[in-house]
């Protein structure tokens, strides 16, 4: 029998699907167009409806603009509704124009600098429209080559943009601020880390949070850790979830290292922070260059459920005796028996109870959605990145 304690927390788990993930992507080397894909902003919604449907834990669909740039945004969430979803987090763009060759937010010149910030606060206002709680911030910003800029100006550039968004953030909404190590930029990037977000949310208050962007890190970094510092601080507001293996890869989460999405929601576990009141977003971050993308987004949210499930079957009364007594072994075990349990038959339970088919991938297969948008999705410009 589950402990019904299990079973009800994974009830209330929610996961946002990413607009992008629905659209063609690849690297620079290529795109391979995929049949079926969205066109629209609607027919990605359309898409993440489906995810819903099927998992029944992923209500809302994040939005990237001016990937999703539409007229009317108040119409764009009122459809989400009507498919059964709602819109989520609003992700800013400020790194595809050609005025962001030097940075967006902390470029030398003003006038870049008042484009990116107005950016934000179009932004926000879309927020205002969609009913969204928060805005997403990623910035490529940074430099390539020693001495091109200055370092510390470029900080005090950010603050200032940061801040002057934060003042127009209003009750309710809040600012999620993402860091990378690298990429676009090589030698250094403006947001590098977590203690960098962490100082400039501290500056800003309450409503800036961090957020961890698990392919974000150098390689072997203990992201586990980071969790437990932001939560402990109250500065976690969201996860951008996927796999990586060497940089920002954006696979399926979970898929090459399990065992670290089980690590890092062990740690949210311990803080009891998976209930949607706890303010975490989990989010996925990802793209399907090669696999179906639905599919391979209804797996990803699959995988986050079971790392989730396998820490919420952690024995805590036996951890901390014998984290207590110093007997390591011990402590390592009973993590290591909470992961190596199978929980798909536990989950299949849950969605039995749910009204859901226990095998969304298989159900989602006989939908005939794949065939129905293959064959209506024809013409008309795919979405990708930079559409
Ligand atoms: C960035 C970052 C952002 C995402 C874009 C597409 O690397 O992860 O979260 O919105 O990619
Ligand atoms: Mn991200």
């Amino acid at each position: 029998m589950t402990d019904p304690r299990v079973l009800a927390a994974l009830r209330t788990q929610r996961i946002e699907t990413p607009s992008w993930g629905y659209a063609n992507s690849g690297t620079r080397f290529k795109v391979f167009g995929q049949e079926g894909v969205p066109r629209t902003p609607q027919e990605k919604i359309d898409d993440a409806a489906m995810v819903h449907r099927f998992t029944g834990v992923a209500p809302t669909v994040a939005l990237h603009i001016p990937w999703d740039k539409v007229d009317d945004y108040g119409a764009l969430a009122k459809y989400a509704n009507d498919q059964g979803v709602a819109l989520g987090v609003i992700n800013a763009n400020t790194f595809q124009d050609n005025d962001y060759r030097l940075g967006s937010v902390a470029n030398p010149d003003p006038g870049v600098r008042r484009k990116a910030i107005d950016h934000l606060l179009e932004c926000v206002d879309i927020m205002d429209a969609t009913g969204s709680r928060d805005l997403k911030l990623w910035f490529a910003d940074g430099t390539n080559y020693p001495g091109q800029d200055s370092i510390r100006a470029r900080q005090d550039r950010l603050a200032e943009a940061l801040h002057e968004t934060y003042e127009r953030l209003g009750t309710g909404q809040r600012m999620l601020l993402e860091y990378k190590l690298f990429e676009p930029a090589f030698y250094h990037t403006d947001v590098p880390d977590w203690g960098t977000a962490y100082a400039h949310c501290l500056e800003l208050g309450p409503k800036a949070q961090v957020v961890i962007d698990t392919g974000h890190h150098a390689p072997g970094t203990n992201i586990e850790f980071i969790v437990a510092v932001l939560l402990r601080a109250g500065k976690l507001g969201a996860f951008d979830f996927n796999s990586r293996f060497y940089a920002d890869d954006d696979l399926m989460v979970g898929s090459a290292d399990p065992f670290q999405l089980f690590r890092i929601m062990h740690e949210i576990v311990q803080a009891d922070a998976v209930k949607p009141e706890a303010g975490i977003a989990f989010m996925l971050d990802q793209c399907h260059n090669i696999e179906a993308k639905i599919p391979a987004i209804i797996r990803s949210v699959m995988n986050v459920q079971e790392a989730t499930a396998k820490a919420l079957l952690v024995d805590v009364s036996a951890l901390a005796a014998a984290q207590r007594d110093g007997d390591v072994l011990a402590a390592n075990g009973v993590l290591m028996d909470a992961y190596n349990t199978d929980v798909r038959p536990l989950l299949r339970e849950l969605r039995a109870d749910m009204g859901l088919d226990p095998d969304p991938v298989a159900a989602y297969h006989r939908s005939g959605y794949a065939e129905k948008i293959r064959a209506e999705r024809v013409g008309g410009q795919a979405a990708g990145w930079g559409a």
